[in-house]
Order: C-alpha cells, then structure tokens, then sequence
C-alpha cells in the first residue's frame, strides 16, 4: 500500500515587517508598513499584525494604506536581509528533509514522511522547525500539518500568527466541508464571484457537483476543485535541485551468503524504493545494485532498460538479475544497495495546472 505522506507548509508571519521590528525595537508593537512611500504610488510588500487591523494589507496602494491607518509608520525594504533571514530558515527545512519546496522568501512545503532526525510524528516535526527558526532569527512562522500539499497549505494559514494546525486524514472531510472557497488559494475574485451565482460557498457545496459538472463550469480548474472538494491533491513536494537518483541500501546485522536472506533484503530494498519513488513521482531507466562485501569491497551493476521503471516487482526482478553478476553466495556480504537513474520526473505541467499560484 501506498504510504500516506506528511506535509509540511511553513510561512513566516509578517516577514518583512516582522523583521524590520526585530532589528529596530522602537517599532515593535506598531502598525509598519513595508514599501510604497505614502507620497509616490508605491504599493504596500506587507504590513505587521497591528496595521492589519486597519485594513491594510499587501499589494495595497500606499497612499491608501496611509488613509485607513494614518499612525502607520512606512519602512523602505531591505531585501539583503531578507534574503539571508530566509537562508536561516531554508537551513533549518534541510535539516529535516531533502525534499524542500520553497514557494517564495518565507514560505516552503516539506515532505517530511521520512525526516533527518527521526521524530516520530510530522507535529513534533513542525513545532522543531517552529522552534529552531525562532532561536535562530528571533521570528515566529506557521505551520500547516497534512497528508497533501492544499491542505497543508490552508492549514498554516488557519491559526496566524505562531500558529500550528494539523489535519489528520480524518479530519480532511470535515476540514474542506467547512472551508469556505475564498480559502481554496486561488479562488480569485471572479471565480468567487461565479461560484456564489452557483451557491457554492464552502468545501461542502462544491461537493455536490460532481466532476464533470465542476469542469463544465470552471474549465481545466473544475478538475482541480473537484479533487480538491475531495481532499485529493497528488502534486509532490518538488525540491528546487533537480534528482539525478533516487536509491535505497541497508547495511546488514551480520554479514550474510544465503540467497534466501539476500532475496528478503531485496524484497525490502525494492519496497523502499517504490515508496520513494511515488513521493518524488519518478521513474527512472537506469537501475543499479550495489553490493559490500564482508571485506568491505563494494561493487556496483547497472542495467539500461527499455522502458522505465516504477514498480516494486520490476525493480526485484532486475535487482536479481543483477545479483547473477555479483559474488553474492559465494562472498559474504555486508551491505546492499538499489539505485534507480537515468529519472523521468514529472515537469509541472505534468500537473492539471490551477489558474494561479500556488
Ligand atoms: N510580499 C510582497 N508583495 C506582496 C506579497 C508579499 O512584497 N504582494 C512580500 C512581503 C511579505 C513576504 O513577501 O513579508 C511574504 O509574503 P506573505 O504573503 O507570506 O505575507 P507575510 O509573511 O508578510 O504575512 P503573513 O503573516 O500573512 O504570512
Ligand atoms: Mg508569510
């Protein structure tokens, strides 16, 4: 069976604004507006928690942002320190997980179904992350806590800020019923708008439209609000350096030359990787076995295949092939290990492709 993944989507809260605070204490517990000179047309990057409650937001026009909260103090952004601030806190992702996917300066997606350091449970993950960009920068960020990067997502936003909310695949149901659509990100003004017309307002009234119905309505996004409507969102976490390999080995309690235990680790090993593979949505030509002999030589096989592989039995069947052409049973091994290459991996618009950001 497919392993259920666990998502992480981390945002920092107020990221700009927040770190102008930071760095000058005489605007801590202010409304800050960062960017757009109230005297130019310049538009607002964002604003911290006290200048929202006056309305004021990002992509806002300065001079407006100064109506609705005239005490507003405008800062100039300073991008370089941004920019490290968010090299902080990429370090921190990558000591959790390789499979980091940075949506912009201060937002990320992980796939932490395998983490670096073993904590049991995504949560424990998320609140390490949130602890360690805290000491690290003195700032907080939210975390949303899923099986999929939608509701991941909508999560992190849910509890702003220094917030942490989790749905567990059972409560996915209940957590889009209750949605309302402005919260599918990318629902955008007109859509919503469309969507009232049908009466559709939350997760639950896009529910009972069907597929179809969904599609006629919204085009090529009609597919992605009916599995969404589901809490269906199969995108990976794709990380920003492209794979040329994915592999998995296991180094063996003891040294071993019968073939029946070899064949179990192999079983194992291609197990482990089917799994690895359908979280990066890979697949790949090339497929290697690698093997430790007691004394610590290793050697490697490859095989070129025809067609690309992804499956579990595939990957065994080449794998002993493979072992045909090694000592094994007659040397003593320590360690096994099977690679794939040579990947096919999804490009995005392999991806229905929303009609926004995500
Ligand atoms: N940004 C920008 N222009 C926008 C939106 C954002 O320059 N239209 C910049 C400023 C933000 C940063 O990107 O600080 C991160 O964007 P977010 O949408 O995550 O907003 P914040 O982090 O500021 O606030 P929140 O706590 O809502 O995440
Ligand atoms: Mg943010």
């Amino acid at each position: 069976m497919t392993q259920i993944r666990k998502i992480i989507h981390v945002d920092m809260d107020a990221f700009y604004a927040a770190i102008e605070q930071r760095d000058d204490p005489s605007l801590q517990g202010k409304a800050v507006i960062v960017g757009g000179d109230p005297n130019s047309r310049g538009v607002v990057a964002t604003c911290s928690y006290e200048a929202r409650e006056f309305g004021v937001h990002s992509a806002m026009s300065a001079s407006k942002a100064r109506k609705r909260c005239p005490h507003g103090i405008f800062v100039k952004p300073r991008f370089d320190v941004y920019k490290s601030v968010s090299n902080l806190i990429r370090d921190v992702f990558h000591e959790h997980s390789d499979l980091v996917e940075p949506l912009s300066l201060d937002e990320a997606f992980l796939d932490v179904t395998e983490n670096k350091r073993g904590i049991p449970t995504a949560t424990a993950v998320a609140k390490t992350i949130k602890n360690e960009i805290r000491r690290k920068t003195g700032l907080t960020a939210s975390a949303g806590v899923s099986f999929n990067k939608f509701l991941a997502k909508v999560a992190s936003d849910m509890d702003k800020p220094d917030g942490l909310t989790v749905v567990p695949p059972w409560k996915a149901g209940e957590f889009v019923d209750s949605l309302p659509v402005e919260k599918f990100f990318g629902v955008g003004q007109v859509t919503a708008r469309k969507m009232r017309m049908f009466g559709i307002r939350t997760g639950a009234d896009l529910k009972r439209l069907d597929r179809l119905q969904l599609i006629e309505l919204f085009g090529k996004t009609g597919n992605y609000f009916y599995e969404i409507s589901q809490g269906i969102d199969r995108r990976p976490v794709r990380p920003e350096r492209v794979r040329k390999s994915i592999g998995k080995e296991i180094t063996l309690d003891r040294d071993v030359d019968d073939f029946g235990e070899i064949h179990a680790v192999l079983v194992d090993l291609s197990e482990q990787l089917e799994d690895a593979l359908i979280r990066h949505d890979a697949k790949g030509r090339t497929l290697t076995l690698k093997v430790k002999y007691f004394d610590f030589q290793q050697i490697t096989r490859s095989v070129t295949l025809p067609a690309l592989v992804e499956r579990r039995a595939e990957i065994l069947h080449h794998a002993l092939v493979l072992l045909k052409k090694t000592d094994a049973t007659r040397k003593k091994i320590r360690l096994l290990g099977v690679t794939l290459s040579n990947l096919d991996l999804p490009s995005d618009a392999d991806y229905y492709q929303p009609e926004f950001d995500f």
